[in-house]
């Protein structure tokens, strides 16, 4: 098949932090700057302001879907204070975006927290789940009408990022920190750290509190969305490999069974051996954030899915690829679709496609990684769509790939 069904969603994602700048009641806008090398959002692309511009952009090229998430810190500035007018700013998000025939798909907390959350103990803390649960009951006031509501964005690379943190806030306190670098002495990228089943499980228990809410209070449809790593596996290391699946995805998978959908984010795969992840080998080909170009990660990615949630209909939430040259990112894009198409032909329940990332934005401390579809000057925040916009933008009007994209992975 290279043909997608009627009614897929085609789509472009952003997240709060990432495009609206200012976020500054945020945790990570509080962090920003603490880490060396690390570049602040500032008033990152403006959508604060220019989110109707955004979505004309991808309406217009043929996209009916946008995936975006609103913010905690601006919703609920201090414990318990409502802000009525930023949650009417986030309803006219969604009016903008059903105005121009694009399907909402709203994501209720993407990596940031309020700082005074942070402060009381974050996502570790007593009350984490009550102030969570708070929160998304003052926000589902604003989805009326929204399709789909996506609890919380990559659990998994959140339960690292909060472990990470843990271990830097102790390290800080006893003088032993060192920065962490992303490259070892070879100019591999190093794997991340684990994230913690404990923190993970505590995720787990959030999104299943919200869930329930989302459901009674919306007629939206719920799910969360995971970071799949796409682990391949080295001769002898498959026990190991089942072990990292668990730690990194499958708490999360299994977490999502009975949700109504499940969010498959993919970028890369990475080899696992008798030892562990292996970092990427430094390649030509690699991306502009180092992970080794993979579009056949999706089709990984979205198997692997099927096989743990027992069946929960797919959504794609994010793939894209870091790169300044557009024409890899259609080849790239053209090849994941393939591999997606060959997993739905399988029999897969595929109900959508939302590309990462709309516009070039800022990638959580650099600037530098540009994963957009449409391009941002810094200084004026013009907006310039790129061609891969217009490509998507086509795939999504015809239902189909051209044949460029099926040549491209017959070879
Ligand atoms: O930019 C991030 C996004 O916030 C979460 N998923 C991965 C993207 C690219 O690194």
């Amino acid at each position: 098949m290279t043909s997608f069904p009627d009614g897929f969603l085609w789509g472009a994602a952003t997240a709060a932090h990432q495009v609206e700048g200012s976020n500054v009641n945020s945790d990570f806008w509080a962090n920003e700057g603490r880490m060396p090398g690390m570049e602040r959002s500032g008033d990152a692309c403006d959508s604060y302001h220019r989110y109707p511009e955004d979505m004309r952009l991808l309406a217009e090229a043929g996209l009916n879907t946008y995936r975006f998430s609103i913010e905690w810190a601006r919703i609920e500035p201090v414990p318990g204070l409502i802000s009525k007018a930023q949650l009417a700013h986030y309803r006219r998000m969604i009016d903008t975006a059903l105005g121009l025939g694009l399907t909402p798909l709203v994501t209720l907390h993407h990596f940031t927290n309020p700082r005074w959350f942070a402060e009381e103990g974050g996502w570790l803390g007593e009350r984490a789940i009550e102030r969570f649960t708070s929160y998304v009951e003052a926000a589902t006031s604003i989805l009326d009408g929204v399709p789909y509501v996506a609890t919380m964005n990559e659990p998994n690379m959140l339960a690292m990022m909060t472990g990470l943190a843990r271990a830097m806030q102790q390290a800080q306190a006893s003088g032993e920190w060192q920065s962490p670098t992303v490259e070892n002495d070879n100019g591999a990228r190093k794997p991340l750290p684990a994230p913690e089943p404990e923190i993970g499980k505590r995720f787990v228990e959030a999104h299943h509190a919200v869930r329930d809410i989302v459901r009674k209070r919306t007629g939206a449809a719920v799910g969360w969305t995971v970071a799949n790593r796409a682990f391949e596996t080295r001769p002898g290391a498959e026990e190991k490999r089942r072990e990292l699946e668990y730690i990194w995805e499958d708490l999360y998978l299994e977490g999502s069974r009975g949700d109504d959908f499940v969010g498959v984010q993919s970028y890369s795969a990475q080899w696992v051996g008798p030892e562990g992840i292996e970092p990427y080998p430094p390649h030509p080909d690699n991306t502009l954030v180092g992970t080794a170009y993979r579009p056949d990660a999706l089709g990984i990615a979205v198997r692997h899915t099927r096989d743990v949630t027992g069946g929960v209909p797919i959504i794609v939430t994010e793939n894209g690829i870091a790169t300044k040259d557009d024409e890899r990112r259609i080849a790239y894009t053209a090849e994941a679709l393939q591999h997606l198409a060959a997993a739905m032909d399988d029999g897969i329940d595929v109900r959508g496609y939302i590309h990462w990332t709309a516009l070039d934005n800022y990638e959580w401390g650099h600037w530098e990684p540009t994963f957009g579809l449409i391009a941002v000057d810094r200084e004026t925040f013009e907006r310039t769509p790129k061609p891969s916009l217009a490509w998507l933008g086509d795939v999504a009007r015809g239902g189909a790939l051209p044949e460029l994209a099926r040549e491209a992975t017959a070879r």
